[in-house]
């Protein structure tokens, strides 16, 4: 993408209205637009960056075999009724009538609708295991919609359901579940604690929340340090095994990790006070079992191996897709702006043409362009005519992880300038040196996806 043609509206000033670093960053580097209380369009720097998330969800859910779908926005209210959720969710649900006078609201979540999909198309065990997920928007009435996309009214969730004849091959599923979520925030650049938590309004007795530790975060959290020394990195996983997928759990959960909804004091205290950890994070995701109290309600059975009809085991699994967008900055910024982890960066690296209209500058930003380009990366090329100042500026607010500095003086000596966003250091070399950095730099984060 050439920057002259783009659209990215950054601003120059800081946007009062904004209290915390990502929700500035995200004004001032013009990726999102305030459409309404809790509510944004999505720039295009932030659509990418989002797509990017959304894609890594998707193969990562697949590869542990979780299958796509998509289910609507808007949902009949009948089948809440029938859940007994209808009036038990409260403000929270934004509730509509249609022309004809029923009554529709807008999805805070799926589990009705899922299991009125499954009751209406399987009644035999031999279908099950089955997990069905889909990223869809989502509406909540937020009292206080507050810090951009992180608590917003309107937010993109990825929220997956599970079915099984036996509450142990349900917590298979959740085990399954904790473990892929694990992968799936690395490859963002993030690490999310596993944390015990409680279950509010989706109901159940084991579910855990993933933090990303952040000052700004809306939990308190309370945890024995040696968690933060454990990386999933790239392990090979059998997540059909269920003895597999426990042992990691237990690798990832043992130690004391709670959030302030669950915290015991008493067991924290058992923790050595060297390795104790009060702090403050940001919920990206939460898994739940909750065996059968959508099944028993709705009616969604199979006939078992001996013929009977039983209710299945449920559970569902979220990561909230929007809200991880704001949480991956409040991770990683420093004072002029964002620093995009690799795999989720919207552009895979900036060029800065110092001296736009000089043909040999022009022409060695052109071939850096093609040649990044054919590497089937995606270059963004600051080719406006600006001081080289006011571009640099841009690229640290937009924080693209890498920058090629081109100018007439390096030019002279054949080289070019690769800058490292995160360290700030830069090294000269010939343009195709520098294409080839980026090619090794992005190996490990080519998606299957497009995007
Ligand atoms: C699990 C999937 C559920 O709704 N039902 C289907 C279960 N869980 S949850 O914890 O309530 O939400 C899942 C994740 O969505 C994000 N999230 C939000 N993001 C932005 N703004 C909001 N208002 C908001 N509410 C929830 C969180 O990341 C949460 O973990």
């Amino acid at each position: 993408m050439r920057l002259s043609r783009y659209f990215l509206p950054v601003l120059k000033e800081t946007p009062a209205e904004a209290q915390i670093v990502s929700h500035r960053l995200m004004l001032r580097a013009g990726m999102i637009k305030q459409a309404g209380a809790g509510i944004y369009s999505w720039l295009p720097l932030g659509f990418k960056v989002l797509r990017k998330l959304e894609n890594i969800v998707h193969e990562e859910q697949m590869r542990v075999g979780h299958i796509p779908m998509l289910m609507p926005t808007l949902q009949p209210a009948d089948l809440w009724r029938e859940s007994g959720r209808y009036d038990d969710y409260g403000e929270e649900m934004l509730r509509i009538k249609d022309r004809q006078g029923r009554d529709l609201l807008y999805g805070p979540t799926n589990e009705e609708m899922i299991t009125d999909i499954f009751r209406s198309h399987v009644g035999s065990y031999k279908d099950l295991p089955l997990t069905l997920y889909h990223i869809q928007w989502k509406f909540r009435d937020e009292m206080r919609p507050r810090f951009g996309v992180m608590r917003g009214r309107e937010f993109y969730m990825k929220d997956g359901y599970t079915f099984d004849l036996t509450q142990e091959d349900a917590l298979h599923a959740y085990n399954r579940h904790l473990v892929s979520y694990l992968r799936t925030y690395e490859r963002m650049g993030l690490q999310a604690i596993p944390m015990r938590a409680d279950s509010g309004p989706i109901g159940g007795d084991d579910t855990h929340e993933f933090l990303v530790l952040a000052e700004t975060g809306e939990s308190e959290v309370f945890y024995d340090a040696q968690i933060t020394d454990l990386k999933f990195g790239d392990r090979e996983v059998d997540y059909e095994s269920h003895e597999a997928c426990r042992a990691v759990l237990e690798e990832f959960t043992s130690r004391y990790a709670r959030t302030d909804e669950t915290h015991d004091e008493a067991l924290f205290a058992e923790v050595p006070e060297a390795r104790r950890r009060t702090a403050r994070g940001i919920e990206v995701g939460q898994i739940f079992y909750f065996g059968t109290k959508y099944s028993d309600a709705m009616g969604a059975t199979v006939q078992g191996p001996d013929g009977k009809s039983v209710p299945v085991h449920m559970g569902s699994h979220g990561i909230g897709v929007s809200r991880l967008v704001g949480a991956i900055i409040e991770a990683s910024h420093d004072e002029r702006g964002i620093i995009w982890p690799e795999g989720v960066t919207p552009f895979h690296a900036g060029i800065v043409n110092l001296k736009q209209g000089d043909a040999e500058a022009d022409a060695a930003c052109e071939a850096l362009y093609a040649g990044i380009t054919a590497l089937g990366l995606d270059p963004l090329y600051d080719d406006r005519d600006e001081r080289a100042g006011g571009k640099f500026a841009t690229m640290d607010l937009i924080g693209l992880p890498w920058r090629i500095t081109v100018g007439p003086r390096g030019l002279k000596n054949g080289v070019v300038e690769l800058t490292c966003r995160r360290t700030g250091t830069s090294e000269e070399m010939p343009p195709e040196d520098a294409i080839a950095r980026l090619a090794k730099i992005y190996a490990p984060h080519r998606g299957v996806l497009v995007g």
